[in-house]
């Protein structure tokens, strides 16, 4: 159903235009007829009707101080052991003044809230879907077993419940989160609000004297009535991107820096990359998506690709003074005629005078996975056909769509592998998989190999168009793993597929 549903999207008469020139061609009859036809399928892009206007980009309040996120209580009165509710259902939110929204939300917070729990943990999250579609809770980056990492093997049906357990073991500390993965309904459910972090603490934390503050970084596109409108065609090719980028549910929020800051930073987008930048103020890069690295790396400019997180040093300038938090220019090659890109203030940050904090020359050791015993090859590719007289866009693992049924790759239990990932299209798409952290080797670009340039656990990384990226991975439990496309759009079209492990 969401490969026919592209389709007759791709073909709307408002999604022609925004087809590549060598891609365009005008629908036939029987495909007019089809997409008539298809007019009250759940979903649909009523494409023939006009479509609701947007809401301007200045719609938004903005200016406010940033609000930390809302945690999940713990229920549990036990040691060691963290107990909380996670309740999806449809939410209204007052976003534009008169027009409320009606948001999927975890406990009606947007985002959800945030779930802190330590290494050596056990959690407990009893789940309520009391959306109108069948979801799960996948622990994205979270050493957990298949069974408990929301598979859309696994759904719980609409009115259902179910509760996740698992075990956070020594080494896992580090900065994560969770949102919905159930078979074709990933997108939808993200871009209409389900998402929310999910920190690891560490017993012996390098940084703990640091203050933290959590930037959970989302993409809202929303329509002048305060509707969330449906994916358009241009949404399903290039991934969808918003009138807004939020941090915690706000639009450019204020920051103050009372002295040195360790920010956490999820980029949470459906497909928007993030080239952050603080108005040229160095900070210095101290953790990635599984946890801190060896050595803190100074910078001035990083690139976060949907699902990827970092843990950055922010210092007070001994000058104070006011700086942008902005998502630079970044090309990432989209289909079709789409608008310039243009650079995004996320934040206004003041940079109060203070004493900068010493960080330790070694935050923790991270040793290298060792020789690989077993190779694997991933190749993201694209391709757009003829099916039926109608144009067909494919997004491929290996030259293949998802299929729940079909195992694609196996590994065995603990073998240290080496996965070569490759981008064989036009477009960037960051590569994920489940349950387990990898270390970046290498990129291979136009025949040049660049090695990583620290070690890191990683659970998503970006490949560029025509990119290879070697990677080394172990994977610690048995049962199926999904890896995929994190452009959400991209994945519920079947850029995925299913690892065994024996
Ligand atoms: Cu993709």
């Amino acid at each position: 159903m969401i490969r026919r549903t592209f389709l007759t999207r791709a073909l709307g008469v408002g999604g022609l235009a925004l087809l590549p020139g060598w891609l365009r061609a005008e629908p036939n009859q029987h495909a007019m007829h089809d997409m008539a036809s298809m007019g009250d399928m759940p979903g649909m892009d009523h494409s023939l009707h006009a479509a609701p206007k947007l809401a301007a980009a200045d719609a938004l309040p903005r200016g406010m101080a940033l609000r930390e996120l809302p945690k999940l209580a713990n229920r549990s009165n036990q040691p060691g052991v963290f107990s909380g509710e996670l309740i999806a259902a449809p939410t209204q939110v007052e976003l534009l003044a008169g027009q409320p929204s009606t948001f999927w939300a975890y406990n009606g917070t947007l985002p959800g809230p945030l779930i802190e729990v330590r290494e050596g943990d056990r959690v407990q999250i009893r789940f309520i879907n009391r959306l109108s579609q069948p979801s799960t809770i996948h622990w994205h980056g979270l050493p957990v077993p298949p069974e408990q990492d929301g598979n859309p093997h696994d759904p719980v049906p609409a009115g259902g419940e179910r509760t996740y357990t698992f075990s956070l073991p020594k080494g896992s500390a580090g900065t994560y989160w969770y949102h919905p993965h159930p078979h074709g309904h990933t997108a939808e459910q993200v871009f209409r609000g389900l998402a929310g972090a999910f920190i690891v603490g560490a017993a012996d934390d390098p940084l703990a004297a640091i203050a933290e503050r959590h930037l959970l970084i989302s993409d809202l596109k929303l329509n002048a009535d305060g509707s969330i409108p449906d994916n358009d065609s241009n949404d399903w090719m290039n991934g969808r991107e918003g009138q807004f980028v939020l941090i915690n549910g706000q639009h450019q929020p204020t920051i103050a820096l009372h002295g040195p800051e360790r920010w956490r930073i999820w980029n949470a987008c459906s497909a928007r990359y993030l080239k952050l930048s603080l108005g040229g103020h160095k900070v210095s890069l101290v953790g990635t998506d599984g946890g801190l690295i060896e050595q803190a790396q100074e910078l001035q400019e990083i690139l976060l690709a949907p699902a990827e997180r970092i843990e950055l040093i922010v210092q007070p300038r001994a000058t104070g003074g006011h700086v942008a938090l902005t998502a630079e220019v970044y090309d990432r090659n989209k289909m079709g005629s789409v608008a310039a890109e243009s650079v995004i203030t996320l934040a206004h940050v003041n940079l109060a005078s203070g004493t900068p904090a010493k960080l330790p020359a070694l935050l923790r050791s991270i040793p290298a996975l060792g020789p690989s015993t077993a190779d694997k090859r991933v190749v993201f590719s694209e391709n757009m056909r003829m099916d039926n007289g109608q144009h067909q866009m494919d997004f491929l693992v290996n030259g293949k769509a998802f299929d729940m049924q079909r195992v694609d790759l196996t590994s065995q239990l603990g073998e240290v592998e080496l996965w070569e990932l490759v981008n064989d299209s036009h477009m960037d798409h960051p590569f994920h998989i489940h349950g387990c952290q990898f270390q970046v080797i290498e990129h291979e670009l136009n025949g040049v190999k660049t090695p990583a340039a620290y070690r890191a656990w990683k659970d998503t990384v970006n490949l560029r168009p025509r990119e290879t990226v070697r990677v080394k991975m172990a994977q610690p439990f048995k049962g199926l793993r999904m890896y995929h496309c994190h452009i959400l759009e991209h994945e519920d079209q079947g850029m995925m597929a299913m690892l065994e492990v024996t």
